[in-house]
């Protein structure tokens, strides 16, 4: 059996819903926020005890107690303050090169000076007491890998690397054009214009990296979901596939989200004090 086919057990429970929200109130339990039970830990932590592979899959609620803004809270959202098609779609970059060159400058400088997070560390250190631990993330900051996380899947990209229009030539770094900031730099390859190497709305995710994500989530063990609104696609399939397969889904938010309905443990509260909790129960158990 390879290392990404299923290593549950013949004889895995299908997995049922823990906690209030499930029992008898609906998925989102009453709609408000729920004190973290430490029952419902308790669960979660006997569900991970037992998982021989994990898959974690992030989004950026995961790096918000980094000081990384989320990108659909209606105050602080990087989409309350900034027009996702002007920013994060190839037509708007065509638009206007620079203003999108020097917003994800500006972001760039936020995760430059931010450091991960307790969350970021306790997904880390879930390396220790499981066998097998992939993070799937959504998010182009870095902060996993910096964290200590050896498995990281980057489902959107990454901020720190760049490609050119021409799509003929990727894998570029900061230090192939030297921290220019004001002007978006050119391929020194084909003079085309540099860009960042994420995924905009309307294209298509880095294929081998969204063909890993789905394999992994229909042969993980265990899916443990943090910090995302679950609302973008195909990213957000990833857990969705997990659950269709019966594997338990353990879902970490201070808020409801859209996958919340489809998971098996909701614990509401932020990832930076959810998981390391979550990670001494485990090392406990
Ligand atoms: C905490 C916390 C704490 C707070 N602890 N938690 C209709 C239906 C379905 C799909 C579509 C549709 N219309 C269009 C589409 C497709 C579109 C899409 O999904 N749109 C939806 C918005 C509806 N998808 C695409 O376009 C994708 N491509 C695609 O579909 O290609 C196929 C195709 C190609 C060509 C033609 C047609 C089809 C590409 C999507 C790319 C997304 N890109 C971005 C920007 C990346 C670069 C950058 O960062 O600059 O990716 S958008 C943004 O959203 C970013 C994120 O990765 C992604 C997901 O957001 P995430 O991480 O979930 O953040 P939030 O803010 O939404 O949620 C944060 C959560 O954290 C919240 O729940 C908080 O409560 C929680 N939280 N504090 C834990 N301390």
């Amino acid at each position: 059996m390879g290392d990404e086919e299923r290593h549950a057990s013949p004889n895995r429970p299908s997995p049922r819903r823990h906690g209030e929200e499930a029992a008898n109130r609906g998925p989102y339990g009453s709609g408000g926020k729920m004190s973290l039970g430490e029952a419902l830990l308790e669960q979660a932590a006997r569900l991970l005890a037992d998982a021989r592979l994990l898959v974690v899959f992030t989004g950026a609620g995961v790096s918000r107690e980094s000081g990384i803004p989320t990108f659909r809270d209606p105050i602080e959202g990087v989409w309350a303050r900034y027009d996702p098609l002007r920013m994060a779609t190839l037509d708007g970059y065509l638009q206007d090169p620079p203003l999108v060159w020097r917003w994800y400058e500006h972001r760039f400088g936020i995760v430059a000076g931010a450091h991960p997070n307790a969350g970021h560390i306790a997904i880390a250190e879930l390396e220790q007491v499981l066998p097998r631990v992939v993070v799937v993330t959504q998010n182009i900051d870095g902060l996993h890998q910096r964290a200590g996380s050896s498995e990281v899947i980057e489902l959107h990209g990454s901020m720190h690397r760049f490609k050119c229009l021409s799509g003929h030539h990727a894998g570029l770094t900061r230090a192939d054009f030297a921290g220019q900031t004001e002007q978006p730099p050119r391929c020194s390859l084909c003079g085309e214009l540099l860009r960042p190497d994420v995924v905009w709305f309307g294209e298509v995710l880095p294929e081998d990296a969204l063909a890993a994500a789905f394999r992994l989530a229909r042969a993980c063990d265990v899916m443990l979901v943090a910090g995302t609104s679950g609302i973008v696609h195909p990213a957000a399939s990833v857990p969705l596939l997990a659950a269709q397969a019966g594997t338990p889904v353990i879902d970490v938010n201070p808020e409801p989200d859209e996958l919340a309905r489809s998971a098996t443990i909701c614990l509401r509260g932020p990832s930076g004090e959810v998981l390391p909790r979550l990670l001494q129960r485990l090392a406990d158990t």
